[in-house]
């Protein structure tokens, strides 16, 4: 059987090359040709533990292979970009893209899994539009039923999605039970976990409340933050103790929430429940506020220089990744390098390169390793908690002043 895999991102990529490594034949499709090359050439195009050796194995086996164009498949598996708006809405352009690619492919008998987060009814909307491109393929009375259609979301975590994408439970919800059973086949052949059944629509919200959950709480971890600094009191030292209560578990401030997920699907829930989801929406306020209030922090502090040089450790979205997509780290840089025009910004993160050119435009930031950056600065800021920077000396910093919004230096 042959399985296609739409979108070759983050999630798309490393899916693709994990079920051809369970033996299965995967047809690999992106947009992008250039990209496609480097992962026919067995190049990992992004930072992920543990993937590469994955990759060039299945790559130089022929079990994975990337191209531009949508072919016929017997199981299609959608994992394209559900952005937001700036009115906080989901935005189906890639799954209807991708639903109008696959539509000419299709004989009758497919099963086609979206697996990007998507609002409720985003896999009705992908059959509707497959169905109106295709009706010799759907039944009298509307219901399709030669072609399969389910919502199985990934949740997988970056940083550990090799080993998440075998062990992780995983919720499957097909537009009809005929549907749902063939998921769970295709599933059951790669997947170590459970294998949750439900209906589509319920899939699609457990997923956006799986990452609400967290959301809210990291939201009530960044208010005490900022009210034990009102306070006068270290937060770290509060969450550890209240975290010996057995049943408190509070997770860790941090300078914002980033990423593509959990900054983004909280914001799917509010739009489809506007005068429901006070809370969730309140959430995604107060983590989406925490930057600016390390902003104001730093800047208190730099104006007892007259050209202050901070030290920027971290741009990513959190420890240990190269991904700087929704990053507070590089909206905080890329504020104070505004806000104070008169520092000397050094951003250090081995995890890049070259910084990003919303960072690179600014003649006040540059890229600089770790050592040089805290020897010249007067200011470090900690904005991500990767391995190299805990494993940082203590004494080194200690003659600077530390704004450290990851609890690294409590
Ligand atoms: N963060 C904190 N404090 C914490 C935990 C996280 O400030 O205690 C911040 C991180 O620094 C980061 C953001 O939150 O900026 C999100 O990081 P994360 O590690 O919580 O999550 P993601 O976005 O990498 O992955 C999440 C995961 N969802 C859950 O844990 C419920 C993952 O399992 C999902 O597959 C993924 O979203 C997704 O694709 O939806």
């Amino acid at each position: 059987d042959t399985v296609c895999v739409v979108g070759l991102g983050y999630i798309g990529l490393p899916t693709a090359a994990f079920i051809a490594s369970k033996g299965l034949q995967v047809i690999g499709v992106d947009i992008n040709p250039a990209y496609v090359e480097r992962i026919n050439r067995g190049e990992v195009p992004f930072f992920e533990p543990d993937f590469e050796a994955t990759l060039a194995g299945v790559v130089a086996q022929r079990r994975l292979v990337a191209q531009t164009s949508t072919p016929q498949a017997d199981a299609y598996i959608v994992a394209v970009p559900t952005p937001f708006t700036t009115d906080h809405e989901a935005d189906l352009s890639y799954i209807e893209a991708a639903a109008r690619s696959i539509a000419p492919q299709l004989r009758g008998g497919e099963l086609i899994v979206l697996e990007s987060t998507s609002p409720p009814g985003a896999t009705d909307r992908l059959a509707e539009i497959i169905l109106q491109q295709r009706p010799d393929l759907s039944t009298t009375d509307g219901t399709p039923t030669s072609v399969y259609f389910a919502h199985c979301p990934e949740r997988v975590l970056p940083g550990r999605i090799m080993l998440e994408l075998a062990e992780n439970d995983r919720v499957i919800g097909g537009l009809s039970p005929r549907a749902t059973e063939l998921a769970r086949d295709l599933y059951g052949t790669f997947c170590s976990g459970e294998l949750l059944l439900t209906d589509a629509v319920t899939a699609e919200m457990a997923k956006l409340t799986e990452n609400a959950f967290r959301d809210v709480n990291i939201a009530f971890a960044n208010e005490l933050s900022i009210i034990c600094d009102k306070l006068g009191i270290d937060v770290w030292e509060l969450i550890e103790l209240a975290n010996h209560h057995p049943r408190v578990n509070i997770l860790n401030p941090g300078p914002g929430v980033g990423g593509h997920c959990i900054a983004v699907d909280p914001w799917f829930i509010v739009a489809a429940a506007k005068d429901e989801a006070g809370l969730i929406r309140q959430a995604r306020k107060v983590n989406d506020s925490k930057p600016d209030f390390v902003l104001q922090k730093v800047c208190g502090l730099a104006g007892r220089f007259r050209a202050p040089t901070i030290a920027a450790l971290g741009i990513s979205f959190k420890a240990d990744i190269d991904d700087l997509r929704e990053s507070p780290a590089v909206e905080i840089v890329n504020d104070l390098a505004q806000r104070l025009p008169r520092a000397d910004i050094r951003v250090v993160e081995p995890h890049v390169d070259s910084l990003p050119n919303r960072l690179a435009q600014h003649t006040n930031v540059q890229k600089q390793d770790l050592e040089s950056a805290i020897a010249d600065c007067d200011i470090v800021l900690m904005l991500v908690d990767h391995s190299a920077f805990k494993r940082l000396d203590r004494a080194a910093v200690d003659e600077k002043i530390l704004v450290d919004t990851r609890g690294v230096w409590r």
